[in-house]
């Protein structure tokens, strides 16, 4: 028999006998708005919610690209919680500080509400990624400040993956989660017990158009990756799906690198794509906790101290090992 993800979150919640609950409610509240989310991914194609907004639908609503309907659900299922202080979200640029009638909510939220946008409209997997950090700002409502810590503060991080089942993957620093949703009874149940990396790594995931704007290390290390001279004694796999949450599921499962490294092809990408609170940081916090590890490729991606919302990183990520072999490609190119 599986646990129900409120069954698990009850059992681990009892290891804490002072916790009050919120942070239990607010994953329930995350896993709510993921079952939404899958439901509405599912009728994609049919529901007439892909491409631009502006369309009406058949009951003369206004229908929202499926990024704008995530965001927005997020945050109105947040702002009747009274659980969230303040809701930092990719869509959007900048935080929303909830004003409290009384009591302030306790935790603030960072969250990519539909990554890997660019496969939504051909069917291929994409996910949501979330992070949450308690309320560390004085006074009764939420600040960006609750929005702009560090990796390592947060008290829990994951991700919704809808591809060919969806999963809700998270960590509150006790190990990592998985649960398969059985769209049937409408439940997540527990799938994938403490996760961890494979030992093997085999897999490399990135975009190797960009192979030319890359710095040295970077060429370097993804030759050795292709080259009989790997730890496998043969190339890596190539694989690289384009949806963040995509590519690092199937790392973590079946042992694999990603890397997305800054580039001097775009000047919006010289620090990297990939946005450290939204993507980077809650995405570590799931690696760290199953073996792995997550690096720009000088600094450890739990431990950068956000100065701006939208801030973009590097990010290497993946089995420990291969994240510090690269790291090492790095110094030796890099001096
Ligand atoms: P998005 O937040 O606009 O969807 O962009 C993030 C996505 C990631 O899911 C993925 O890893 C990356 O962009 C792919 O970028 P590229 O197309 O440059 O390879
Ligand atoms: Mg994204």
């Amino acid at each position: 028999m599986y646990l129900t993800i409120e069954q698990h979150i009850i059992q681990q919640q009892r290891k804490f006998p002072d916790s009050t609950g919120d942070l239990s409610d607010l994953l329930y509240d995350i896993a709510l708005a993921g079952k939404m989310i899958s439901k509405e991914v599912n009728h994609a194609g049919l529901a007439d919610i892909l491409g631009a907004t502006g369309s009406i639908n058949v009951q003369a609503e206004e229908v929202q690209k499926l990024d704008l309907f995530a965001n927005s659900l997020f945050l109105q299922i947040f702002e009747k919680s009274g659980r969230v202080c303040t809701f930092g979200s990719e869509e959007d640029e900048k935080c929303v500080c909830f004003e409290p009638d009384q009591v302030p909510g306790k935790y603030a939220v960072n969250l990519d509400p539909l990554d890997g946008s660019s496969n939504i409209d051909v069917n291929l997997a994409i996910g949501s990624i979330f992070s949450i950090h308690k309320k560390i700002s004085a006074g009764i409502k939420g600040t960006e400040q609750d929005c702009l810590q560090k990796g390592s503060k947060q008290v829990a991080a994951g991700y919704l993956i809808y591809g060919s089942s969806t999963m809700l993957v998270y960590t509150t620093g006790q190990g990592v989660f998985g649960f398969t949703l059985d769209q049937g009874i409408g439940e997540f149940l527990l799938s994938h017990e403490q996760m961890t990396f494979p030992d093997r790594c085999t897999i490399y995931s990135i975009n190797e158009s960009n192979f030319n704007f890359w710095d040295r290390a970077t060429q370097e290390y993804v030759q050795y990756v292709k080259s009989v001279d790997s730890p496998t004694g043969r190339p890596f796999n190539a694989r690289y799906v384009g949806s963040l949450v995509a590519d690092f599921h199937r790392n973590l499962i079946k042992g694999g690198i990603f890397l997305y490294p800054s580039d001097h092809k775009d000047p919006k990408k010289k620090s990297g794509k990939l946005r450290l609170l939204f993507e980077a940081s809650p995405l570590a916090l799931i690696a760290e906790q199953a073996g792995g590890h997550a690096s720009t490729g000088t600094e450890a991606i739990l431990d950068i101290q956000p100065s701006i919302l939208h801030q973009r990183v590097p990010l290497i990520i993946g089995n420990k090992d291969e994240v510090l072999r690269y790291e090492g490609f790095v110094k030796k190119y890099r001096g």
